[in-house]
């Protein structure tokens, strides 16, 4: 079954929209593997983000993202990874579509609430990158 790495940011924590988040995957189907509260350190999330490390906005984003715990998700279900970005909305939030996370919840980019693999193959890589002992059965 696929399965996709879903985490929600500091901001998102911080606003109290775990809980809406977690709704919204359960609602639309999909089924809840792994769910963890994490501080993360900043060499986790440089290797989580190394895709990003010669942009510009990095520093900002690590420091963003160690602004207090991230919950770590893992989901699964028929085409979650896509389905779950869908879910999520564009990156950027003035320019996700109303109905989705992002769409109705942020207008930073820099703090847009969320975070969702964008292939099968990251997904599996962040999901042993965050969950190093598995997510069980
Ligand atoms: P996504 O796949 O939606 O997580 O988007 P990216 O991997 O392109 O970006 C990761 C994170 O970098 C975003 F969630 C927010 C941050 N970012 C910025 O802060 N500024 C930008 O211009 C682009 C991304």
């Amino acid at each position: 079954m696929e399965r996709t790495y879903i985490m929600v940011k500091p901001d998102g924590v911080e606003r109290g929209l775990v809980g809406e988040i977690i709704k919204r995957f359960e609602q639309k189907g999909y089924k809840l593997q792994a769910l963890q509260l994490i501080h993360p350190t900043k060499e986790l999330l440089e290797q989580h983000y190394s895709d990003l490390s010669s942009k510009p906005f990095f520093p900002e984003l690590i420091k963003y993202m160690q602004t207090g715990p991230v919950v770590a998700m893992v989901w699964s279900g028929k085409s979650v990874v896509k389905a779950g970005r869908t879910l999520l909305g564009a990156t950027n939030p003035l320019e996700s579509a109303p109905g989705t996370i992002r769409g109705d919840f942020c207008i930073d980019v820099g703090a847009n609430l969320c975070h969702g693999s964008d292939a099968v193959e990251s997904a599996e890589k962040e999901i042993a990158l965050w969950f190093p002992k598995g997510v069980g059965n």
